[in-house]
């Protein structure tokens, strides 16, 4: 199978869509993310986000994290994933994100953080 490669443009189930640089030396990337979601009256406003990859495997099917700072929103997103591709060389990224919204105080904290999973395919 062809190996896989985050830089690129990607659009999850939901609508959301992120743009991802190339990685540099050390696998670092950086990326903007346009959340299709919010489930607030606030305008959502692109935000940027900063990853590492792990160093390609000879198998091509990378681990990655990044994390998005929320431009429009006290909280923030972190998503770990893997990206595969099948047969006919489409990619896919299976994510697991976790998202912590700011509480007031620490009686709050238990539910402060939002769990999901979201399956990214490439748009370009
Ligand atoms: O909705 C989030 C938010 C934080 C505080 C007020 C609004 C910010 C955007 C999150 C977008 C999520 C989804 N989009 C996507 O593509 S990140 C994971 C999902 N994948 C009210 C309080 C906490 C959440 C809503 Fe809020």
């Amino acid at each position: 199978a062809r190996k896989c490669e985050l830089q690129g443009l990607w659009k999850n189930e939901l609508g959301s869509n992120m743009t991802l640089s190339a990685l540099d030396a050390a696998g670092a990337f950086t990326g903007s993310y346009h959340t299709a979601v919010a489930a607030t009256n606030k305008r959502i406003v692109v935000s940027p986000l900063k990853g590492a990859q792990q160093h390609p495997s000879t198998k091509g099917k990378v681990t990655f994290g990044f994390t998005v700072q929320w431009q429009f929103a006290d909280s923030i997103t972190v998503f770990v994933g893997q990206c595969f591709v099948d047969r006919q060389g489409k990619e896919t990224l299976e994510t697991t994100w976790l998202l912590r919204e700011e509480v007031p105080s620490r009686r709050d904290s238990w539910k402060a953080t939002r769990i999901g999973t979201n399956v990214f395919t490439r748009i370009k």
